[in-house]
Protein backbone atom coordinates (compact mmCIF):
# COMPACT_ATOMS: atom_id res chain seq x y z
CA UNK A 1 0.00 0.00 0.00
CA UNK A 2 1.37 3.14 -0.90
CA UNK A 3 2.03 6.34 1.40
CA UNK A 4 -1.64 8.05 -0.29
CA UNK A 5 -3.58 5.30 -0.82
CA UNK A 6 -6.76 6.11 1.68
CA UNK A 7 -10.42 4.64 1.42
CA UNK A 8 -11.24 6.96 4.52
CA UNK A 9 -11.41 10.82 5.87
CA UNK A 10 -12.72 12.75 8.27
CA UNK A 11 -13.34 16.29 7.46
CA UNK A 12 -15.66 19.15 9.81
CA UNK A 13 -17.91 21.18 8.45
CA UNK A 14 -17.06 25.08 8.72
CA UNK A 15 -19.45 26.83 11.45
CA UNK A 16 -20.34 30.14 10.66
CA UNK A 17 -17.40 31.48 13.21
CA UNK A 18 -14.98 30.35 10.81
CA UNK A 19 -14.93 34.02 9.01
CA UNK A 20 -13.03 34.19 12.46
CA UNK A 21 -10.62 32.10 11.68
CA UNK A 22 -6.58 32.60 12.50
CA UNK A 23 -4.89 34.45 10.05
CA UNK A 24 -0.88 35.83 9.50
CA UNK A 25 -1.99 38.92 7.39
CA UNK A 26 -4.48 42.05 7.68
CA UNK A 27 -7.11 41.24 4.58
CA UNK A 28 -10.72 40.37 4.31
CA UNK A 29 -11.85 37.80 6.03
CA UNK A 30 -13.58 35.13 4.41
CA UNK A 31 -17.31 34.73 3.45
CA UNK A 32 -19.22 32.10 5.36
CA UNK A 33 -21.17 30.93 2.47
CA UNK A 34 -18.25 30.89 -0.05
CA UNK A 35 -16.04 28.34 2.53
CA UNK A 36 -19.00 26.10 2.48
CA UNK A 37 -19.11 26.00 -1.05
CA UNK A 38 -15.55 25.46 -1.26
CA UNK A 39 -15.41 22.66 1.35
CA UNK A 40 -18.59 20.70 -0.26
CA UNK A 41 -16.76 20.44 -3.29
CA UNK A 42 -13.31 19.04 -1.46
CA UNK A 43 -15.36 16.56 -0.16
CA UNK A 44 -16.88 15.84 -3.50
CA UNK A 45 -13.52 16.14 -4.69
CA UNK A 46 -12.62 13.19 -1.98
CA UNK A 47 -15.29 10.79 -2.68
CA UNK A 48 -14.49 11.17 -6.36
CA UNK A 49 -11.29 10.10 -5.46
CA UNK A 50 -12.37 6.63 -3.82
CA UNK A 51 -12.86 8.13 0.00
CA UNK A 52 -15.23 7.31 2.62
CA UNK A 53 -15.54 10.72 4.02
CA UNK A 54 -17.21 11.32 7.48
CA UNK A 55 -18.19 14.63 7.65
CA UNK A 56 -17.76 16.40 11.94
CA UNK A 57 -20.61 18.93 12.76
CA UNK A 58 -19.64 22.43 13.13
CA UNK A 59 -18.07 23.49 16.24
CA UNK A 60 -18.99 27.48 16.33
CA UNK A 61 -16.28 27.67 19.75
CA UNK A 62 -13.24 26.69 17.65
CA UNK A 63 -13.42 29.28 14.34
CA UNK A 64 -10.26 27.11 12.68
CA UNK A 65 -11.73 23.11 13.37
CA UNK A 66 -12.55 22.54 10.05
CA UNK A 67 -8.29 22.30 9.93
CA UNK A 68 -8.72 18.82 10.69
CA UNK A 69 -5.51 18.16 10.06
CA UNK A 70 -3.73 20.15 12.67
CA UNK A 71 -5.12 18.47 15.75
CA UNK A 72 -4.49 14.65 14.96
CA UNK A 73 -1.94 12.72 12.38
CA UNK A 74 -3.23 9.70 11.61
CA UNK A 75 -1.88 6.34 10.23
CA UNK A 76 -3.67 3.04 9.05
CA UNK A 77 -2.81 1.32 12.58
CA UNK A 78 -2.90 4.01 15.12
CA UNK A 79 -3.80 7.63 15.34
CA UNK A 80 -1.78 10.67 17.17
CA UNK A 81 -4.14 13.46 19.12
CA UNK A 82 -1.87 16.17 18.88
CA UNK A 83 -0.91 19.96 20.58
CA UNK A 84 -1.36 22.71 17.94
CA UNK A 85 0.73 25.27 18.99
CA UNK A 86 -1.91 28.09 18.94
CA UNK A 87 -3.78 28.81 22.34
CA UNK A 88 -7.38 28.86 20.34
CA UNK A 89 -6.78 25.50 18.87
CA UNK A 90 -5.98 23.62 21.54
CA UNK A 91 -9.26 22.76 22.98
CA UNK A 92 -9.66 21.03 18.85
CA UNK A 93 -8.32 17.93 20.05
CA UNK A 94 -10.44 16.56 22.19
CA UNK A 95 -13.25 17.24 20.06
CA UNK A 96 -11.65 14.88 17.67
CA UNK A 97 -10.71 12.00 20.11
CA UNK A 98 -14.17 10.03 20.18
CA UNK A 99 -14.22 10.14 16.73
CA UNK A 100 -10.81 8.63 16.41
CA UNK A 101 -11.80 6.43 19.27
CA UNK A 102 -14.38 4.62 17.08
CA UNK A 103 -12.13 4.45 14.03
CA UNK A 104 -8.51 3.51 14.81
CA UNK A 105 -7.49 0.32 16.82
CA UNK A 106 -4.93 2.99 19.13
CA UNK A 107 -5.04 6.45 20.23
CA UNK A 108 -2.10 8.25 21.03
CA UNK A 109 -1.47 11.18 23.09
CA UNK A 110 1.43 13.85 22.89
CA UNK A 111 1.36 14.95 26.37
CA UNK A 112 3.63 18.10 26.28
CA UNK A 113 5.16 20.26 23.88
CA UNK A 114 3.06 21.86 20.64
CA UNK A 115 2.87 19.71 17.46
CA UNK A 116 0.51 21.13 14.03
CA UNK A 117 -0.72 18.53 12.12
CA UNK A 118 0.62 20.62 8.77
CA UNK A 119 4.34 20.34 9.96
CA UNK A 120 3.91 16.58 9.30
CA UNK A 121 4.79 15.16 6.19
CA UNK A 122 4.42 11.66 5.99
CA UNK A 123 6.47 10.02 2.78
CA UNK A 124 7.15 6.52 2.42
CA UNK A 125 10.77 5.99 4.85
CA UNK A 126 10.12 8.37 7.52
CA UNK A 127 7.70 10.79 8.73
CA UNK A 128 9.02 14.60 8.16
CA UNK A 129 8.34 16.88 11.63
CA UNK A 130 9.37 20.55 10.73
CA UNK A 131 9.90 22.89 13.52
CA UNK A 132 7.55 26.24 12.89
CA UNK A 133 5.70 29.01 14.99
CA UNK A 134 3.10 26.48 15.82
CA UNK A 135 5.54 22.90 16.12
CA UNK A 136 8.40 23.60 19.13
CA UNK A 137 11.42 21.05 19.78
CA UNK A 138 9.72 19.37 22.80
CA UNK A 139 6.56 18.48 20.56
CA UNK A 140 8.48 17.61 17.98
CA UNK A 141 10.66 14.91 20.22
CA UNK A 142 7.83 13.76 22.07
CA UNK A 143 5.85 12.99 19.27
CA UNK A 144 9.19 11.13 16.87
CA UNK A 145 9.17 9.31 20.46
CA UNK A 146 5.18 8.30 20.02
CA UNK A 147 6.02 7.47 15.86
CA UNK A 148 8.90 5.00 17.07
CA UNK A 149 6.70 3.07 19.42
CA UNK A 150 4.52 2.16 16.75
CA UNK A 151 7.80 1.51 14.18
CA UNK A 152 7.04 4.94 12.51
CA UNK A 153 10.83 6.83 11.46
CA UNK A 154 11.32 10.26 11.75
CA UNK A 155 13.12 13.15 11.09
CA UNK A 156 12.88 16.72 12.61
CA UNK A 157 13.20 19.67 10.14
CA UNK A 158 12.88 23.57 10.33
CA UNK A 159 9.61 24.90 8.32
CA UNK A 160 10.75 27.71 6.14
CA UNK A 161 10.86 31.02 8.32
CA UNK A 162 7.94 33.10 7.48
CA UNK A 163 5.47 29.99 6.39
CA UNK A 164 2.86 28.83 8.30
CA UNK A 165 3.26 24.98 8.24
CA UNK A 166 5.44 22.84 5.99
CA UNK A 167 2.99 21.56 3.85
CA UNK A 168 2.00 24.94 3.17
CA UNK A 169 5.88 24.35 0.86
CA UNK A 170 5.16 20.88 0.02
CA UNK A 171 3.09 18.02 -1.09
CA UNK A 172 4.26 14.44 -1.89
CA UNK A 173 3.29 13.32 -5.66
CA UNK A 174 4.18 9.89 -5.62
CA UNK A 175 6.62 7.55 -3.53
CA UNK A 176 9.81 9.36 -4.38
CA UNK A 177 8.57 13.15 -5.92
CA UNK A 178 7.80 16.23 -3.85
CA UNK A 179 5.89 19.15 -5.26
CA UNK A 180 7.78 22.21 -3.81
CA UNK A 181 8.52 26.13 -3.31
CA UNK A 182 11.35 26.94 -4.70
CA UNK A 183 12.29 27.97 -0.83
CA UNK A 184 12.20 24.80 0.31
CA UNK A 185 13.60 22.88 -2.67
CA UNK A 186 16.65 25.08 -2.27
CA UNK A 187 17.00 24.26 1.62
CA UNK A 188 18.11 21.03 2.16
CA UNK A 189 15.36 19.22 3.90
CA UNK A 190 14.17 17.48 0.73
CA UNK A 191 17.85 15.47 0.01
CA UNK A 192 17.27 12.35 -1.45
CA UNK A 193 13.75 12.76 -3.14
CA UNK A 194 12.75 13.87 -6.67
CA UNK A 195 11.78 17.54 -6.27
CA UNK A 196 9.20 19.14 -8.66
CA UNK A 197 8.97 22.95 -8.08
CA UNK A 198 5.86 24.90 -8.60
CA UNK A 199 6.72 27.41 -11.29
CA UNK A 200 6.78 30.90 -10.28
CA UNK A 201 3.92 33.15 -9.21
CA UNK A 202 1.93 29.62 -8.28
CA UNK A 203 4.14 28.94 -4.73
CA UNK A 204 0.52 28.40 -3.34
CA UNK A 205 0.10 25.25 -5.48
CA UNK A 206 3.06 23.65 -3.92
CA UNK A 207 0.32 22.60 -0.70
CA UNK A 208 -1.44 19.87 -3.21
CA UNK A 209 -2.83 16.81 -1.96
CA UNK A 210 -2.50 13.06 -3.53
CA UNK A 211 -5.60 10.83 -2.74
CA UNK A 212 -5.07 7.58 -4.19
CA UNK A 213 -4.45 8.15 -8.02
CA UNK A 214 -6.31 11.47 -8.15
CA UNK A 215 -3.88 14.94 -7.34
CA UNK A 216 -5.95 17.86 -5.82
CA UNK A 217 -4.55 21.10 -6.44
CA UNK A 218 -5.32 24.69 -6.19
CA UNK A 219 -7.41 26.26 -8.79
CA UNK A 220 -5.73 29.25 -10.27
CA UNK A 221 -2.44 27.19 -10.87
CA UNK A 222 -2.73 26.38 -14.06
CA UNK A 223 1.58 25.43 -15.11
CA UNK A 224 1.51 23.64 -11.63
CA UNK A 225 -1.73 21.37 -13.10
CA UNK A 226 -0.42 20.99 -15.96
CA UNK A 227 3.32 20.21 -14.93
CA UNK A 228 1.71 17.31 -12.60
CA UNK A 229 -0.54 16.03 -15.41
CA UNK A 230 2.50 15.46 -17.48
CA UNK A 231 3.27 12.96 -14.61
CA UNK A 232 0.16 11.25 -15.19
CA UNK A 233 -1.71 11.90 -12.33
CA UNK A 234 -5.59 12.70 -12.99
CA UNK A 235 -5.42 16.57 -11.36
CA UNK A 236 -8.92 18.02 -10.04
CA UNK A 237 -8.61 22.10 -9.29
CA UNK A 238 -9.85 23.24 -6.49
CA UNK A 239 -11.13 26.75 -5.43
CA UNK A 240 -9.66 27.74 -2.27
CA UNK A 241 -9.44 31.15 -2.69
CA UNK A 242 -11.90 32.20 0.62
CA UNK A 243 -10.23 29.47 3.31
CA UNK A 244 -7.28 30.75 1.69
CA UNK A 245 -7.56 34.07 3.37
CA UNK A 246 -6.87 32.01 6.49
CA UNK A 247 -3.84 31.06 5.96
CA UNK A 248 -5.48 27.22 4.36
CA UNK A 249 -4.69 25.04 1.62
CA UNK A 250 -6.14 21.85 0.40
CA UNK A 251 -4.69 18.84 2.76
CA UNK A 252 -5.77 20.80 6.10
CA UNK A 253 -9.26 20.39 5.46
CA UNK A 254 -8.95 16.61 5.69
CA UNK A 255 -7.17 13.37 7.81
CA UNK A 256 -7.09 10.23 5.29
CA UNK A 257 -6.10 6.75 6.18
CA UNK A 258 -6.82 3.35 4.66
CA UNK A 259 -9.06 1.58 6.99
CA UNK A 260 -8.97 -2.33 6.58
CA UNK A 261 -12.62 -2.97 6.30
CA UNK A 262 -13.92 0.37 5.23
CA UNK A 263 -16.64 0.83 2.48
CA UNK A 264 -15.38 2.41 -0.87
CA UNK A 265 -17.49 4.28 -3.36
CA UNK A 266 -16.06 5.27 -6.29
CA UNK A 267 -17.72 8.15 -8.26
C1 LIG B 1 -4.47 28.50 11.33
O1 LIG B 1 -3.79 29.53 11.27
O2 LIG B 1 -4.25 27.62 12.16
C2 LIG B 1 -5.60 28.32 10.34
N1 LIG B 1 -6.19 29.57 10.06
C3 LIG B 1 -5.10 27.69 9.06
C4 LIG B 1 -4.58 26.31 9.30
C5 LIG B 1 -4.14 25.64 8.03
N2 LIG B 1 -3.65 24.34 8.32
C6 LIG B 1 -2.85 23.66 7.53
O3 LIG B 1 -2.42 24.14 6.50
N3 LIG B 1 -2.49 22.43 7.92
Amino acid sequence: MRVFDFNSAIVRTPGKSVVDGLRANAGPAPVFESVLAEHEAYIAALRMAGVDVTILPPLEHFPDSIFVEDPALVFSEAAVLLRPGAPSRLGEVQELSAALAARFPEVLRLGEGHADGGDILVTPGRVLIGLSARTDDAGARKLQGLLASIGRASRIVHTPRGTLHLKSDCSLIDEDTVLATEGLAASGILDGFRILVVPPGESAAANALRVNDVMMVRAGCPRTADMLSKSGLRVIALDVSEIARIDAGLSCMSLRWSAPHARIVVS
